[in-house]
């Protein structure tokens, strides 16, 4: 038997979260086409016939601006820290001295296996330029190239991963998929639709807070405050007669139906907390600790 961590890191919108996905075949982490999308690391297990992997998908790294930055920064370094693989995933199409400039500097002590994502966005030339740039490289001596969208190479990924695991034991039971409780993913839904519905500095100035959730006998009750830094976010959150939360509110009760399998009643309330992404203690109470 083998078991062990395999952490995935690597630049915003690499496409970490897509790949954690396609590995264990649930959408558990959420995705946007927007960079610094994950804010946590997101454990979740694949269980095979003598194998147990347990993946954490990590926030992308950068250069912290706020608190807020500092704290999604500790879970890629929390990440490092219990990692047995680890996998350096870049975007392709990205430009091949920045990425080396990062992956260069991260210091680890595991097996790292360097993970071309987005092959389906470029031609067989730029693969083949980034294979020949990469494999000079210290981390690069293992290159799997890989659509995680498109869910190409995905095994061929997954047969590198198991044979660099260690012996030993699975951590967790075989029929979890996730050791992260169901409220975290209710509130990471809503999280991703407010990526996906609004532009520019809205998703970045927003936090989400699941303040109950209940399972009813016939539905599941979840009250959410989304947190904004400023009334003027607020109005656009609201929108005209609150058309915009209303909107909101539905795509994300769909994809929460999707998620817990069961009908769910939604309440959305938007909340002001000036410098939210600063203040140590709001941070605390939104869960990044
Ligand atoms: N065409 C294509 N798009 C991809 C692929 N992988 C990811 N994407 C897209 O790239 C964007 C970013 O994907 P994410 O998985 O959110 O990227 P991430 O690295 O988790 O980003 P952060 O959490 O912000 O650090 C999304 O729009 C994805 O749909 C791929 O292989 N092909
Ligand atoms: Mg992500």
């Amino acid at each position: 038997m083998k078991s062990g961590f395999v952490n995935i890191i690597g630049k915003p919108n690499a496409g970490k979260s897509t790949l954690l996905n396609a590995l264990v075949g649930e959408k558990l982490a959420i995705v946007s086409s927007k960079v610094q999308t994950t804010r946590h690391r997101i454990r979740a297990f694949l269980n095979g016939p003598d194998y147990q992997i347990v993946f954490s998908d990590t926030p992308g790294i950068i250069e912290p601006q706020y608190k807020l930055h500092e704290k999604m920064m500790l879970a890629v370094k929390s990440s490092m820290q219990d990692a047995d693989v680890s996998l350096f995933i870049a975007d392709v199409r990205d430009d091949f001295e920045q990425l080396d400039a990062l992956f260069s500097t991260i210091k680890t002590h595991v097996p790292c296996i360097l993970v071309l994502n987005k092959s389906d966005l470029t031609n067989k030339k730029r693969i083949e330029e980034a294979i020949a740039f990469f494999s000079a490289k210290k981390y690069g001596k293992k290159i799997v190239v890989i659509s995680a969208a498109k869910k190409e190479n995905i095994d061929g990924l997954l047969e590198q991963i198991v044979v660099k695991l260690p012996d030993g034991e699975p951590f967790f039971d075989v029929d979890d998929l996730t050791d992260m409780p169901t409220k975290f993913f209710a509130g990471e839904i809503v999280r991703e639709k407010i990526f996906q519905l609004f532009e520019e500095e809205i998703p970045y100035q927003t936090a989400v807070l699941v303040q109950r959730f209940e399972e009813k006998q016939t539905l599941i009750k979840i009250v959410v405050d989304i947190i904004v830094q400023r009334e003027s976010q607020k109005a656009i959150l609201l929108g005209g007669s609150g058309s915009m939360i209303k909107k909101l509110g539905t795509l994300a009760r769909i994809d929460l139906e999707a998620f817990l399998g069961s009908k769910v009643f939604l309440e959305l309330f938007v909340k002001v907390r000036s410098n939210w992404r600063n203040d140590d203690l709001y941070l605390k109470e939104y869960g990044y600790n």
